[in-house]
């Protein structure tokens, strides 16, 4: 056994450890304990198991001077923690029957927890399943993030309206962290530069003081575990008992106030200027936290600080850490008196940078003059990078810079930065040569490297899916979670009959568990026999949930058309949520719950069509949608989802997908065979050459009559009767400003959508295409993209 492995525990001794905590950690008497109580009391249990590896996972980092990777995110979407920790520490069984003797079952107990909701999609839960990945393949690594005190809004329908609410994770205690309160650091916002001694000194006029809480994140078989480290925001001057004694009560309280905003919720809107410049404070306050304690850290043992890269690798999570560039130059000339040009190839060789997006919207930018305000010596630093690269590349063709008509464009500042970027697919870190930094990557054609995203098998199948988990240990036997290829093992046996019946029989049963839930929570009951079509992710026009309800529509006007004829039954299953400002993503929710609410009552469809949409998606509702699902949606507009990770995990737990040529899906058709994937749709090139054509939307409308039956439908307020007018923009949009193509891709969609059936009434046969994407899936472990980042980026190797 491994050394740094915890130390083996029985049923009993982990009952007494539970109880144990129940008396000492939590101060309550079995008898009277809530199941609030009884979690607490299991989760410094489990806590405690994890300690160990954690310790020595560290001891050895720092006995053998090992290279760090510090993963810098704005983001983590980290979901439930109890049974996901309980499974990679080996207990989740001994976890069940320990506590079953105390008379409490697991699952309700686990079922408490809150989501820890510190993202708002993808970025933040690939930061999440990095972090596991890391752990399991023993990279000494931290995360750096913001410990928000309000994660992603809770979401309600009212009336089918989104309505956001506050999100409050931590009103309960936090079992999982670890608060530091001696690791602070002052962080600085505005105020003025002063040149002294041939050194620029930055006076900041106002501070805030980041502290530390770390959580430890335990790898597979518990084998080794990292550090997420989130900061706090802080006033760093003291409480003014003099004005409290003058009862100015509120004025006494207002640095504290003040600097609590900044760690206060999770991507505050931009659209005012107020919003702008705490987003721009917040991006800094991690970034200078985390590039402190970095640099702290080494200087604890080194005192060389051009040996830095050979000890430290930083990954930027998208742009929103960029300033760790010019931080880290700020810090290696200002503080320690190195060389500009010198410091600019330090930050650069252990700077790394990933771009999740082409969308010019997400491509941060800020004024200068609002960087001159907040940053006024990273403005001036900032600066010197642009005229140092262009002086470096004079011969330049299409110089494209940092610094350009008065703003600072953060993409070009990372890649600039950077001695590797990369794109998080093929077809996105292509499209990021060609179509975002094409003059960058000209004059760097080595820098642009792809690393195809993952999921971690841990928490997406092992323990999203027990069914499914328990079918594949029992046909191939164990060790796939951290081996997925091995999944490939399966396929042998997908040619078994009573295989594929165990396949199916497990989809079914997770279908028939999902059933109760989607009664429970929407009320309205689906037949688990009928096909399980699902899309589940944020809100965006990009994505095309109006693609998928549109094509809702049509199926329901076929049914009533033809009442008599043989359709395959379907559940139309959405989940997300939109940005509280996104007014369109919105009136597409209001929609989708508008046809929900008109399909579900209509006697003539029955059972052969329903739509179900529970609010407030999150990483716990993925988990019981994921194993239900037989359809996988991912049919946004070729060339704008840059990878998608939702396809993986539905592909992954044996749902069929139908999609575009777009993000990873490309890689999941290649990997899985065409023949289990439902494509359809125009491709990146394709979309871009449609949308020269000034008709497109009114030359695919005219061409597709069940279209224009849908439009219509909604033209004349079919699903809104109480406001008939209610959708003409919507129709409008697709008439006149279709920049996603709906309309373009609309028949070939609904094409694929009878493929769909076809196949499914086959039932035999669409078990066999869900079994070999199961088997074809384990390219894509996030632990295959961890060794990527580790070999290509970071330069780094395992400590195990
Ligand atoms: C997502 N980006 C991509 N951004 O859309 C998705 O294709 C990809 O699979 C995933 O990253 C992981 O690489 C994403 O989630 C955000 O949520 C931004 C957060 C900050 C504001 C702008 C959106």
């Amino acid at each position: 056994m491994n050394a740094l492995a915890p130390q083996p525990v029985t049923q009993d001794v982990f009952r007494s450890e539970i109880l144990r905590h129940l008396t000492f950690t939590v101060g309550k008497d079995a008898a009277h304990a809530s199941v609030h109580d009884w979690r607490m009391a299991l989760s410094h249990a489990l806590r405690d198991r994890i300690v160990a590896p954690w310790f020595s996972a560290t001891r050895r980092t720092w006995a053998e001077d090992r290279k760090r990777v510090y993963y810098l995110s704005m983001e983590f979407l980290i979901g439930r923690i109890l049974e996901d920790a309980s499974i990679n520490v080996g207990l989740r069984e001994i976890a069940g029957a320990a506590l079953a003797d105390l008379g409490q079952d697991f699952a309700s107990v686990a079922g408490t927890e809150p989501d820890a909701a510190l993202g708002n999609g993808g970025l933040g839960r690939l930061a999440a399943c990095y972090m596991e990945s890391m752990a399991t393949l023993g990279c000494p690594a931290y995360g750096y993030g913001i410990r928000y005190e309000h994660g992603l809004f809770r979401q309600e329908f009212n009336g089918g309206h989104q309505v956001e609410f506050a999100e409050d994770w931590l009103s309960q205690k936090h079992p999982w962290e670890f608060e530091r309160p001696e690791c602070a650091y002052d962080i600085g916002f505005k105020g003025q530069v002063e040149v002294k001694g041939g050194r620029s000194v930055w006076h900041p006029g106002e501070s805030v003081r980041a502290s530390a809480f770390d959580t430890p994140v335990v790898g597979w078989a518990g084998r080794w575990a990292n550090t997420l480290r989130l900061w706090a925001a802080q006033p760093t001057q003291h409480f003014d008992l003099k004005r409290f004694n003058r009862g100015e009560y509120t004025a006494a309280a207002e640095p504290e106030t003040l600097a609590r905003t900044i760690s206060r919720v999770l991507y505050p809107e931009d659209t005012t200027h107020e919003g702008k410049e705490l987003r721009l404070k917040q991006e800094f306050f991690l970034t200078s936290a985390a590039i402190q304690d970095i640099l702290r850290r080494y200087l604890d043992t080194h005192s060389d600080l051009r040996a830095l890269p050979s000890k430290v690798a930083i990954q930027m999570n998208d742009t929103h850490p960029a300033l760790a560039g010019p931080e880290l130059i700020r810090l290696l000339t200002d503080a320690h008196g190195l060389p500009f040009e010198e410091a600019i190839e330090i930050a650069r060789s252990c700077l790394g940078y990933t771009n999740h997006t082409l969308l010019p919207e997400a491509l941060e930018r800020w004024s200068t003059w609002l960087m001159g305000n907040v940053l006024p010596r990273h403005m001036q630093i900032i600066e010197r990078i642009d005229e140092d690269h262009l002086a470096s590349h004079p011969k330049r063709k299409h110089y494209v810079g940092i610094v350009k008509h008065h703003e600072v464009r953060m993409g070009e500042l990372a890649f600039i930065m950077s001695h590797r970027v990369n794109g998080v697919s093929a077809l996105h870190s292509d499209l990021v040569k060609e179509r975002l930094f094409p003059e960058l990557h000209a004059l760097h054609p080595d820098r642009i490297i792809n690393q195809t995203n993952g999921v971690t098998p841990r928490r997406w199948l092992r323990m999203a899916n027990p069914a499914l988990s328990s079918l594949v240990t029992n046909t191939i036997g164990s060790g796939w979670e951290d081996h997925l290829d091995r999944l490939r093992e399966l396929e042998p046996h997908v040619e078994d009959r009573g295989f594929r019946d165990a396949f199916a029989a497990a989809k079914r049963a997770n279908k028939a568990a999902t059933s109760n839930w989607v009664a429970e929570t929407t009320g309205v009951r689906v037949d688990p026999g009928a096909l399980f079509d699902v899309q589940i992710k944020r809100l965006h026009e990009y994505k095309r949930q109006l693609l998928n309800i549109l094509q809702t529509i049509s199926e329901w006007h076929e049914i009533r058309e033809n009442p008599q004829a043989d359709f395959v039954p379907r559940v139309k299953i959405f989940g997300g949520k939109a940005a509280p400002g996104y007014v369109v993503a919105k009136e597409i929710i209001h929609l989708i719950n508008d046809v929900a609410e008109v399909i579900n009552n209509d006697p003539a469809v029955g059972d052969r069509l329903k739509v179900v949409y529970p609010a407030n998606y999150n990483v716990s509702m993925a988990e019981r949608l994921i194993p239900a699902s037989d359809l996988s949606e991912q049919i946004s507009t070729a060339g704008k989802e840059a990878s998608g990770t939702g396809n993986m995990k539905l592909a992954l737990n044996g749902a069929l997908t139908i999609g575009t040529l777009d993000g990873a899906n490309v890689e999941i058709r290649d990997h899985v065979g065409a023949e289990n994937f439902f494509l359809f749709g125009l491709t990146a090139h394709e979309a871009v050459e449609r949308r020269n054509d000034p008709e497109h939307s009114r030359h695919a409308i005219e061409a597709c009559e069940a279209l224009q039956v849908v439009l219509q439908l909604l033209a004349e307020g079919r699903f809104s009767p109480d406001q008939t007018d209610r959708y003409l923009g919507i129709v409008d949009r697709v008439w006149h400003h279709d920049y996603f193509l709906v309309a373009s891709d609309f028949a070939a969609y609904r094409d694929a959508q009878r493929r769909v059936d076809d196949a499914y009434r086959d039932p035999d046969g669409w078990a066999r295409m869900a079994a070999l994407n199961t088997a074809r899936m384990g390219f894509f472990s996030s632990d295959r993209a961890v060794r990527g980042y580790m070999k290509e980026i970071w330069k780094t190797t395992s400590a195990l």
